[in-house]
């Protein structure tokens, strides 16, 4: 039976080359946690690398168009500040950045840490209908603030902005619903997929 729901049949995309960065908001955490692990998964399954993967958080869906600006603004100044001096920089720099070395093997390899601009940024927020209006100023807001971001910013910013009615919807879009906690879909392993594929696209649409 042809599915009528869904981003249609999956096309694979190497997404080994891409730096991605995912801001999530708190707010309804399970939810947001089991999200997040989706759309990890899938970029790891695009071969996205993890040290590629930039993760922020912030407290609620309200803040999330300002902090993806930030995120994609920082990786385009640190992007042109670095080249072959960031390379350097990499080996010489922070205890963090040396823990992304791989020496192993003998071989000398080290793991590449992109400091390009993000190819895509995946904005991550679970908002629930409450008693008043705040759920449709919030989701308005968000919604729009994110597609401008994409538009003017020139970035593939992916809406992974769940609008519900219930904490269950929530709990059936993150795919832990039910006694076993393992029903329903998880959305964020389409957000992972639709960063590749954005990410890869926005190389060459021609
Ligand atoms: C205040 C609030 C409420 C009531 N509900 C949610 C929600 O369901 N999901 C969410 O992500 N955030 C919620 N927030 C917090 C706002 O998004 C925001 O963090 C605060 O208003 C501070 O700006």
């Amino acid at each position: 039976m042809a599915i009528l729901k869904g981003p249609g049949e999956p096309k694979s995309y190497d997404g080994s080359s891409l730096r991605i960065g995912i801001i999530h908001a708190r707010w309804n955490t399970t939810i947001i946690d089991a999200l997040l692990d989706g759309t990890k998964k899938a970029l790891a399954q695009a071969g996205v690398k993890d040290e590629n993967i930039v993760i922020q958080s912030v407290p609620g869906s309200y803040e999330l168009p300002y902090a993806v600006k930030q995120l994609y603004s920082a990786s385009q100044v640190q992007s042109s500040s670095t080249g072959v001096v960031g390379a350097a920089a990499d080996l010489l720099g922070s205890a963090s950045d040396l823990t992304q070395l791989n020496l192993g093997g003998g071989s000398g390899e080290k793991k590449e840490k992109s400091t390009a601009p993000f190819d895509a940024i995946i904005a991550i927020g679970v908002l629930i209908k409450g008693e008043t209006m705040h759920f449709e100023y919030i989701a308005d807001a968000v919604s729009h603030g994110l597609m401008r971001l994409q538009l003017d910013g020139n970035v593939p910013v992916i809406f992974g902005l769940l609008t519900l009615l219930s904490e269950e919807q929530g709990l059936y879009r993150a795919g832990i619903a039910g006694a076993g906690k393992n029903e329903g879909h998880n959305h964020g392993s389409d957000w992972g997929s639709a960063a590749v594929e954005l990410g890869i696209k926005r190389r060459g649409w021609v």
